[in-house]
């Protein structure tokens, strides 16, 4: 087959709603796409577990300390069905890692933001698992197997997060007028980086015509967005929290609920190294990758002395 036939032939299978497996024929271009993509959210995922991290050490009880190190264990495996994902793709998961290292590489814009108090836990939970479930189920339906078959598992992980960071923001918006006023203020700092989490308004979004032909993404970053509003503005108010939006309102025309504009200019500020913890977070990583390098030295000694064994 040509490559014209070969590009029919691929567009013909993601329109009938085939699965693209490693072995497959793929465009460069999808195949870039996608490790681009499935790169970036790995080191999300492991990017993301620092702002929880923090807190394990702090966490007010037994019960919550055990959740909060489930929760971060977790996400540390989503990371590595990522990478895994990735390296379907023929990507050498060492330069990813060393892409992100050196500061090439992007991670979700959320992760650059500091968690100043117990509450933030449980807004993280509820908003940025809550974003990430509604993006990840779309993902769930991705033309690529690997990638929507992890998506499927992590999406059943990122369930029980959102629902443990609602039940700390519901505990804390119920009890004293402090802890009320702590969880509202964690709220008003994580509402709008949670927006961000979609990334650009689709006019100026430069991969999704692309990655939305090729049946990776199914709904449009805005489309998702609202998605996420219409979803969390009731839960808000069910918990007596209100959301720091003065142009929120109901639009009964669309069943959807109309918001403000989002600083982009933050946005672009954060994604592009200059948040407030984009510097803080690599160098936690860069330490990371140190401190272990004497596990990964062992594992390859190891690796390499059972194959000289088995060779004798
Ligand atoms: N942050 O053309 P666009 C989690 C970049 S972790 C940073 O719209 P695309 C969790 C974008 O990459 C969840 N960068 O891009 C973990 C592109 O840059 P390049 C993380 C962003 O790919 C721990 C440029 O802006 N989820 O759940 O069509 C604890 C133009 O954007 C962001 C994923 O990674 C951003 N927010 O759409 C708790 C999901 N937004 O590469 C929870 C998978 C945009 O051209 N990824 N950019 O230089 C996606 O769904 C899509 O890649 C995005 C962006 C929606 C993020």
């Amino acid at each position: 087959m040509d490559e014209t036939a070969q590009i029919e032939n691929f567009e013909r299978r993601i329109a009938a709603g085939e699965s693209i497996e490693p072995k497959d024929w793929m465009p460069e271009r999808f195949r870039k796409q996608l490790t681009r993509m499935i790169s970036q959210h790995a080191h999300s995922e492991i990017v993301g577990m620092l702002p929880e991290g923090a807190w394990i050490t702090r966490a007010p009880t037994l019960r919550r300390k055990i959740t909060l190190l489930a929760k971060v264990q977790d996400e540390g495996g989503h990371g590595l069905y990522l990478y895994c994902a990735a390296e379907t793709l023929g990507a050498d998961r060492s330069e990813l890692i060393d892409q992100l290292l050196a500061g090439k590489a992007k991670y979700s814009s959320i992760f650059n933001y500091p968690t100043l108090s117990w509450a933030d836990i449980g807004v993280i939970g509820w908003f940025v698992d809550g974003a990430a479930i509604v993006n990840q189920t779309m993902l769930a339906k991705a033309s690529y197997g690997p990638y929507s078959r992890a998506m499927i598992r992590i999406c059943k992980e990122e369930n029980f997060h959102k629902k443990q960071g609602f039940e700390i923001v519901a505990t804390l918006a119920a009890g004293t007028p402090a802890q009320h006023a702590m969880v509202q203020d964690a709220v008003n700092r994580w509402w709008w980086p949670s927006l961000m989490m979609f990334g650009p308004h689709d006019a100026d979004s430069p991969n999704s015509a692309e990655l939305k032909r090729w049946g990776i993404k199914r709904r449009s970053n805005d489309e998702l967005r609202q998605r996420f509003v219409d979803m969390t503005v009731p839960q808000a108010q069910a918990v007596n929290l209100t959301l720091p939006d003065p142009e929120l309102r109901y639009n009964a025309a669309t069943d959807q609920w109309h918001f403000g504009e989002i600083n982009w200019e933050e946005f672009h500020r954060v994604i592009n190294g200059d948040g407030p913890c984009n510097k803080e977070r690599l160098q936690a990583r860069r330490d990371a990758h140190e401190n272990g390098r004497w596990v990964r030295e062992a594992a390859e000694a190891y690796a390499a002395k059972q194959q000289r064994m088995q060779a004798a």
